[in-house]
């Protein structure tokens, strides 16, 4: 897709026409980042102008070439916010999700909007472009978003060059990886070994995640899952070990798993393994294949759907993942995070960090600053002096 020019150009002068002419105005105040003129202004004549796609693909561009506005450097120094997982130091728990960011392009832009950390990905290990256009939709009414990319990816070798190209003066935030496989591919293990191989050495990652949505067999999935899930994730920690990556490698797991497939996936999660070998995370959750009560006409498009209707239901996973596990291993929390009070509510349900993704695309660049000041007046609202203090609170009672 090399739409660039066009689309940049088409969505400035949307803008200076629905302004009568006003570009320099325009352009002062896209830098800038006033708030009120994204959120009364750009956002709606970017949604009017793009559909979903396009809009994604603009955006990613402007963050390329450094034109989003620099909310980072105006953020205040939120101390209750900091922690420390693993061996990476957080700012604050608010992350980019994965697929804004898929081929790793635009990792120093983006982290302007404030984000303390950016997935980059799904990657797959050829480039293979996805699905068919349209594969994107805008649910207005319910602030959500369906998705069916299909995993378009750049492909390993393109996104190591990008991340290379991107990085190497100043990597400005902690970055994750999120391995995806081929739709061709045999073996998604195997995918996912090459991930590690690739990726698992560059000092430009920080973090690994993959994916273990269910097998979309009705009825098999049940007894299936567990035998499968066993030696796959024994397959990856051996990689991982013999490649001598020590980075954290995280599991993503769907909103849409059973009981028993919580239980599972929780069960081999925890369990002791020769050599210390150990899952050190869970990403909770992907986008839902479900329809709750939904407002839009796309409602009945095919694919993941994420933003406000998979809020509760991703809360929910969370604090029985949290419940399941102990918490023992950290979360990342993610679906439907639109203001600070959906981040303190998946702080309290047992999620360490949080990744969004759709809010960003309805409430525009100054989201994440935002979220960050809401949720550190929250937290010493009631009382605590850090995020750790709150990390799941609420998961042991909505369980009992
Ligand atoms: C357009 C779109 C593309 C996505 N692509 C990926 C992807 O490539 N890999 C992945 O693990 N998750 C992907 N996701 C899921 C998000 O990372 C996130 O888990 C989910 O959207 C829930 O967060 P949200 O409600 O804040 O968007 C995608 C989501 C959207 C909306
Ligand atoms: C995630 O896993 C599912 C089930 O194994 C698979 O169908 C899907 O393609 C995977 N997604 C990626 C990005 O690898
Ligand atoms: C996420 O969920 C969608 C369907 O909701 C599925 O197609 C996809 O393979 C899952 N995994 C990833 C990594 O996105
Ligand atoms: C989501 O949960 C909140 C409380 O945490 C509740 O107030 C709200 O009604 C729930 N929304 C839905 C759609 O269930
Ligand atoms: C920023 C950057 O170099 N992006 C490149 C990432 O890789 C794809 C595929 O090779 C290119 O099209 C992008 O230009």
């Amino acid at each position: 897709m090399t739409c660039k020019p066009q689309l940049m150009s088409k969505f400035l002068s949307g803008l200076t026409i629905a302004l009568g002419g006003g570009a320099g105005f325009v352009a002062i105040n896209l830098y800038k980042g006033n708030e009120k003129f994204y959120n009364s202004f750009v956002m709606p004549v970017l949604h009017a102008t793009f559909d979903g796609e396009s809009a994604h693909r603009l955006a990613i561009n402007m963050a390329k070439y450094s034109l989003l506005p620099d909310f980072y450097s105006k953020m205040k120094d939120y101390k209750n916010l900091k922690s420390s997982l693993w061996t990476l130091e957080f700012n604050h728990p608010i992350g980019l999700a994965a697929g804004f960011d898929k081929d790793g392009e635009a990792v120093p832009g983006l982290s302007k909007l404030g984000f303390s950390f950016i997935e980059v990905g799904s990657v797959t290990p050829n480039p293979q472009s996805g699905n068919e256009k349209p594969r994107v939709f805008r649910l207005k009414n319910d602030e959500a978003i369906i998705n069916r990319y299909g995993f378009n990816s750049a492909g390993h070798e393109a996104v190591r060059e990008n991340l290379t190209k991107s990085l190497s003066n100043l990597k400005p935030t902690v970055v994750g990886l999120n391995l995806g496989k081929n739709k061709a591919s045999v073996d998604s293990v195997d995918d996912y070994v090459a991930g590690l191989e690739a990726f698992g050495n560059s000092k430009f990652i920080d973090y690994f995640v993959i994916n273990i949505s269910s097998p979309n067999t009705p009825g098999l999935r049940n007894i299936q899952l567990k035998n499968h899930l066993e030696p796959f994730l024994d397959k990856i920690l051996q990689t991982k070990a013999k490649l001598k990556i020590t980075k954290p490698l995280l599991l993503k797991i769907s909103p849409d798993l059973s009981e028993k497939e919580k239980e599972d996936i929780a069960e081999l999660v925890i369990k002791s393994r020769p050599n210390g070998l150990k899952i050190d995370g869970l990403v909770v959750t992907n986008t839902t294949v479900s329809r709750p009560d939904l407002k839009s006409p796309e409602a009945s498009e095919t694919g993941g759907l994420s933003g406000q209707p998979l809020k509760n239901l991703s809360t929910q996973m969370i604090r029985d993942m949290h419940f399941l596990t102990k918490g023992s291993i950290p979360i990342i929390g993610a679906g439907g995070v639109s203001d600070g009070k959906d981040a303190y509510e998946k702080l309290r349900a047992g999620a360490s960090l949080i990744q969004l993704y759709t809010a960003l695309t309805y409430r525009g660049p100054s989201l994440v600053s935002t979220i960050v000041d809401e949720l550190s007046h929250l937290i010493s609202e009631d009382g605590f002096s850090s995020i750790e203090e709150i990390i799941g609170i609420d998961a042991e009672k909505a369980t009992k």
